[in-house]
């Protein structure tokens, strides 16, 4: 369990097995949304889970859940509810008034910690606009939200005559950010420019598998690794040096299943330096049950940046948390994940993909960091020699380049 703040907001948290989903993928994927409450400052009190062939139009979960759920709510004290899935504006509508309280789905929540932890211009301004994507289709649910979160900015009081001037501010305010973004996208591609000429590597991955502290122990460096989701929204870049050859390291934002659209939309520009990267660093935390699904999405994320066919170091991370049970000989259930030791999965990893480089690490012990620099080494020096062929310049470590 995690440690909670006294204060936080109590929450519930629903989740539907659509047309048989494994149970165990279901509560993996609820566990994932019970830590985005809590990373967006919430503790949740209770999960909710329901088996439906497709959901309710009125209320998503079935009318008997809803009223179970209603009920709940009222004798706990809870004030938000959470779906993992994306409501469209009348069933959020609709749930609100069952529940009589706050409702979010997961697009909702992800914004919401997104806003929290945007710390530059850069990357608040992409959040915003993000978030006025989220907010104009939904406008009719979200006038009196909107009010209480952007009162600021000249919104008046709810009605629905007003919402199509509020239409037409947002509309303003999307295409003012989208300029600003313009703006600050040149200035970061000249930046790229001026250091053209080392080799560029990016960490990718899923969120928390310890991209941040791999950039902190390869480059020395300083940078915010929290066990929370999404604790690094920017991109950062550090000069590495290995052996005789340095190159461009960079570390940047994590991805997960269902990341808001209109959120990868935003952050593209902060994502450049992954489009632009020569080689990529996936990073995978092996201790976690559903590894596997977040190669999936983050190769998906990539393949929706173009970035699919790079060359790619895949970074198995976190051995040390890696727990292996062993099977019986008379256990008749099929094997699990689990039941793959280390030496199973290398073979396994090493078997499927021959051309994909694989190392097996541990950041937060240093176990293994040898042969992450050594296959960086390698895969750089491949790279300095296919671009430098008649040159020296190989053995000769550049100058310092300009990072941000
Ligand atoms: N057990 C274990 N935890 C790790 C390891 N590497 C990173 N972590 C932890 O995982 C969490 C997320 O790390 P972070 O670098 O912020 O991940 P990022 O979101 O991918 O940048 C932090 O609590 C780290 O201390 C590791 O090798 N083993
Ligand atoms: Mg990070």
């Amino acid at each position: 369990m995690q440690d909670y703040p006294t204060a936080a907001e109590r929450a519930v948290i629903i989740g539907i097995s659509f047309q048989g989903q494994d149970e165990t993928l279901t509560g993996e994927y609820l566990d994932e949304l019970e830590f985005l409450a809590f990373t967006a400052g919430a503790v949740v009190v209770r999960r909710f889970t329901q088996n439906l062939d497709s959901p309710n139009s009125r209320t998503f979960v079935g009318t008997g859940k809803a009223g179970e759920i209603a009920s709940y709510i009222r004798d706990n004290q809870v004030d938000i509810a959470v779906f993992d899935d994306e409501l469209t504006p009348s069933q959020l509508r609709n749930i609100e008034k069952v529940f009589g309280c706050r409702v979010l789905d997961r697009t909702n929540l992800i914004l919401d910690i997104f806003a929290g932890r945007a710390r530059t211009a850069h990357a608040k301004t992409q959040v915003e606009l993000a978030q006025y994507q989220y907010l104009l289709p939904r406008l009719t649910r979200m006038w009196t939200h909107l009010e209480r979160q952007r009162g600021g900015i000249g919104l008046r009081g709810p009605g629905e005559t007003e919402i199509e001037t509020d239409r037409r501010i947002i509309r303003d305010k999307i295409a003012r950010l989208k300029e600003q973004l313009m703006k600050i996208d040149r200035q970061m591609a000249t930046q790229r420019k001026n250091r053209a000429k080392l080799i560029r590597v990016s960490l990718v991955g899923y969120t928390n598998v310890g991209k941040s502290t791999i950039m902190n122990l390869l480059s020395k460096s300083d940078i915010f690794a929290e066990n929370k989701l999404f604790a690094t929204l920017d991109t950062t870049v550090r000069k590495v040096v290995v052996g005789n050859l340095a190159f461009l390291l960079s570390d940047t934002v994590g991805f997960i299943r269902k990341l808001p659209h209109s959120l990868v939309e935003s952050f593209k520009s902060t994502l450049d330096e992954v489009r632009e990267a020569d080689i990529l660093l996936h990073v995978v935390d092996i201790s976690h049950p559903g590894f596997g699904e977040q190669i999936a999405v983050v190769n998906e994320t990539l393949s929706e940046l173009k970035s699919l066919g790079k060359n790619t170091i895949m970074v198995f991370n976190k051995i040390d948390a890696y727990d292996f049970v062993e099977k019986d000989a008379d256990d008749l259930l099929p094997a699990t994940k689990r039941n793959y030791s280390l030496d199973e999965l290398k073979k396994t990893w090493m078997g499927a993909n021959p051309d994909n480089r694989s190392v097996f690490i541990s950041a937060r012990r240093k176990t293994n960091i040898a042969a992450l620099r050594n296959l960086l080494y390698e895969e750089v020096r491949k790279l300095h020699v296919k671009r430098y062929p008649y040159n020296d310049f190989l053995f000769v470590v550049p100058p310092e380049p300009e990072t941000e």
